[in-house]
C-alpha cells in the first residue's frame, strides 16, 4: 500500500514538473500602470495567448515602469532579456529614425486615416525596418491623439506657448516640435506627475486617457485640443526570441497581438467623449477650437530638418503625406 502511494506520488510529481517545465513564460513590458492604454493591449494579449496555447505559453506583464522607462524596456527587448513590449512610438526614434514618420505633426486627420496607413503597406514598411535594430514589429495599437495641457494659462495659438516649460518624451522629433512652437521642451521619462505637481515643468502633452488615469486634472488647469501628433504604440518582440519560435507559435503570437491591438484601439476611441466630459467636470478649462492653422504653419518646415534627411525616411514621409493629403 505504502509503495503504491510512493509510486503514485512520484508519478504525480513528475507530471507536475513536466507541465511546469513545458509552460514557457513570456515577459511583456509596459511603462504605464493598469488601466492605461498599453496595459489594455497587454492584458488582452495575455488572455488570448494563454487561452489559445492551452497553457503552454504564460504571459507575465511587467507594468508601472518595473522594467524601467520605455527606452530601457526597448533595450532589454533588443538584448532578448524581455520578449515583448507595447511601447509608445516616440521613444523608438533613437533606435530607428523611420519611426519619426508616424509622429510627424498633424499628419493624420482622424483615426481612420491613421489605421489606413499603419495597417497598410506603409505601416508594414516601418515594422519591417525595425528588424535592423533587433525588433520584430508585430502591429500598432494606440496611445491616441496628443493634446497640450499646462498649469499656467489658456493656450489657443503658438504665441501663447512662448517660454512654457513642456515635458516631452525621449524623442528628438518631439523636442524639435516643441522648440519650433516656441516652448522650452524638457525630455523626461514617464511618469511625470510629481514633476508637474512640483512645477519643475509647466505642462505636458498626452492623449485624454492619460489625464484621467493619472489624474492630471488635479494639477493641470488648462488643456488645448491640439491633436498635434497621433501617438501609436508599436507592439514589438525581441527579434532573436522571435526567430527561435516555431512557425505555429509565431502565428499564434502575431495574431493575438494584432487582435489585442484592434480591440484596444476601438476601446480607447469609444471612451474619449466621456473622458473629455469628465475632465471638464473636474475643473479643467478646455480650449476645444485652437488656431490649428497657426500651429500647422509654424511646424510646416520640420520635414526639411536633419531628422528627416536620411533618404528612406524622407521617402516614406513623402509617401505618407501624399496618402493623407
Ligand atoms: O502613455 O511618455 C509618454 O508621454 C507616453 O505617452 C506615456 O507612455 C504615457
Amino acid at each position: 500500500m505504502n509503495r503504491i502511494f510512493i509510486c503514485l506520488s512520484l508519478l504525480m510529481f513528475c507530471f507536475v514538473a513536466a507541465v511546469a517545465n513545458g509552460a514557457t513564460t513570456i515577459k511583456l513590458g509596459v511603462v504605464t500602470k493598469p488601466g492605461s492604454a498599453q496595459n489594455i493591449v497587454a492584458e488582452k494579449f495575455k488572455e488570448l495567448v494563454e487561452q489559445r496555447s492551452n497553457g503552454e505559453l504564460e504571459v507575465k506583464i511587467f507594468h508601472s515602469a518595473s522594467l524601467g522607462n520605455e527606452t530601457e524596456i526597448l533595450q532589454q527587448i533588443q538584448l532578448g532579456t524581455v520578449e515583448l513590449g507595447v511601447i509608445t512610438s516616440g521613444p523608438f526614434d533613437s533606435f530607428d529614425p523611420i519611426v519619426r514618420v508616424i509622429d510627424y505633426p498633424f499628419l493624420f486627420k482622424d483615426h481612420q486615416q491613421a489605421d489606413q496607413v499603419l495597417d497598410g503597406p506603409l505601416g508594414a514598411e516601418i515594422l519591417t525596418s525595425l528588424e535592423d535594430s533587433g525588433f520584430k514589429g508585430l502591429c500598432f495599437s494606440e496611445n491616441g491623439f496628443r493634446n497640450l495641457t499646462n498649469s499656467k494659462k489658456a493656450v489657443t495659438s503658438p504665441a501663447d506657448i512662448e517660454g512654457l516649460k513642456i515635458r516631452v518624451m525621449s524623442s528628438a522629433l518631439h523636442k524639435s516640435i516643441w522648440q519650433t512652437l516656441g516652448a522650452n521642451p524638457t525630455p523626461m521619462p514617464w511618469p511625470i506627475y510629481t514633476e508637474l505637481e512640483q512645477k519643475v515643468i509647466d505642462g505636458q502633452e498626452n492623449p485624454l486617457w492619460v489625464l484621467e488615469v493619472y489624474k492630471f486634472y488635479e494639477i493641470q488647469d488648462f488643456m488645448t485640443l491640439t491633436r498635434h501628433v497621433y501617438s501609436a504604440h508599436i507592439d514589438v518582440a525581441s527579434l532573436n526570441w522571435w526567430n527561435s519560435l516555431g512557425k505555429d507559435t509565431q502565428t499564434l503570437v502575431q495574431a493575438a497581438m494584432c487582435e489585442a491591438a484592434r480591440y484596444q484601439r476601438s476601446d480607447n476611441r469609444s471612451k474619449n467623449e466621456a473622458r473629455l466630459a469628465l475632465l471638464k467636470e473636474k475643473g479643467m478649462q478646455v480650449e476645444e477650437r485652437p488656431d490649428i492653422d497657426a500651429f500647422r504653419k509654424q511646424v510646416a518646415g520640420l520635414k526639411d530638418i536633419d531628422l528627416f534627411s536620411a533618404p528612406e525616411v524622407q521617402n516614406l514621409l513623402r509617401r505618407v503625406i501624399e496618402q493623407t493629403r
